[in-house]
């Protein structure tokens, strides 16, 4: 296939998560090479870019009384399918797989011989580890897998676990999440004095959408063994409702240690003031959060669990403990709080190694070859 421009649709969830995050900032990248994106949701994606070759389908999603649950595969698939025939996209790209990897074999069945639409599933995450495991969804994510035209995961852990609980026989090509930060709208400054951190306080960050795999029971048990004589505020960029957060919080006698922050677009500025990173998921298939920070110098804490070994290496670009473990944690954190020296030096390596690993200039053109070859074919 020549190296024309393509036509490609993408379809993600718009909320705050790290899939319709990594699917918006995918569009625009493949957008600024000339590419034209079609994201297909049900609202626009939360980082969706604005620009030339970037357009939003809206999915309508009606209720019926008669229908208990509303139902959004049928709306997606059949949006899917019209937006694929009226502006003859080449690809469609779905990010995580329930219900899109299905609603898109159920438009390009819609489709049928009108226009071949090719499909790629990318896993991110909860769509194998948990609805892959329930027998209510796994027959279903196995069976729009084995008909998509190429699968992708975002880790080798991710691979794997495919391969393991959904026993699928097909090729899938890892390729890793990327990051390209975008310039920052407020300096350190700013954003220290907007927090209210005090003068020689350091700044912790947790960046989640809170459900219950990130832990944070685990994140506020660290924060209570950090030592009382350290000076140090844990910010949390919350993608949900921190109420019951701060309620445990409370509870737990840290409040005082914590800073929320809700729907935050200036994300650059909150990386670039943040002094140590500190994660506790159970299981992360990639942590997108850690290659956030890494991409700007500063290296995280968090359980050795899932894909986040291939993000960072412990000792090298940030420490990594063994899951559950938060004495050893806490333990970790503070001998990094304590040694900026230390810090600077596994930031420098972590930005390199987000460079040259997980930077838009090496994955879009994977993806873009990917493209060429599922359409080629
Ligand atoms: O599977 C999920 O939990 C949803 C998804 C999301 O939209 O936040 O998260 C996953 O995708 C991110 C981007 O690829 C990864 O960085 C996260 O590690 C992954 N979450 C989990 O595996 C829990």
């Amino acid at each position: 296939m020549s190296d024309r421009p393509l036509k490609i649709g993408i379809t993600c969830y718009p909320s705050v998560g790290g899939s319709g995050i990594l699917a918006s900032e995918l569009g625009e990248e493949l957008a600024k090479r000339g590419h034209e994106i079609h994201f297909i949701s049900y609202e626009p994606p939360f980082r969706m870019p604005a620009g030339p070759r970037v357009f939003f389908h809206p999915v309508q999603v009606n209720s019926y009384d008669l229908f208990k649950y509303p139902d959004y595969t049928l709306p997606l698939s059949v949006k899917m399918a019209e937006v694929s025939r009226d502006h003859r996209l080449d690809v469609l790209h779905v990010h995580y797989a329930v219900p899109h990897a299905t609603a898109a074999f159920l438009a390009r069945s819609m489709l049928h011989q009108e226009h071949k639409l090719k499909i790629i599933t990318t896993l991110h995450g909860t769509d194998t580890t948990l609805l892959g495991r329930d027998p209510g969804y796994g027959p279903a994510i196995r069976h729009a897998l084995e008909h998509s035209d190429a699968i992708t995961t975002v880790s080798e852990f991710m691979r794997r676990e495919t391969v393991r609980l959904l026993g699928v026989q097909r090729p899938i090509e890892v390729i890793h999440n990327f990051f390209e930060p975008h310039p920052a709208e407020h300096s350190r400054t700013e954003i220290r004095r907007e927090l209210g951190l005090a003068d020689g306080e350091a700044m912790l960050l947790h960046v989640s959408n809170l459900r219950p795999l990130k832990r944070l029971d685990l994140l506020l048990e660290t924060v209570a063994r950090l030592k009382p004589q350290l000076a140090f505020k844990l910010v949390v960029l919350a993608g949900a409702n921190p109420a019951p957060l701060l309620a445990e919080a409370r509870h737990r006698g840290v409040a005082d240690r914590l800073i929320i922050r809700e729907r935050v677009t200036d994300i650059e500025g909150y990386l670039a003031t943040t002094d140590l990173g500190l994660f506790t998921s159970e299981v992360e298939s990639f942590c997108l959060s850690i290659l956030e920070l890494m991409s700007v110098g500063c290296p995280s804490v968090a359980f050795a669990v899932g894909g986040i070994p291939e993000v960072t290496v412990s000792g090298e670009t940030g420490l990594l403990v063994p899951f559950g473990d938060t004495e050893a944690l806490a333990g970790a954190a503070d001998s990094l709080l304590r040694d900026p020296a230390r810090r600077s030096a596994l930031g420098r390596v972590a930005q390199t190694r987000a460079r040259e690993r997980f930077s838009a200039a090496i994955i879009i053109p994977r993806y873009e070859a990917l493209y060429r070859r599922v359409c080629g074919a």
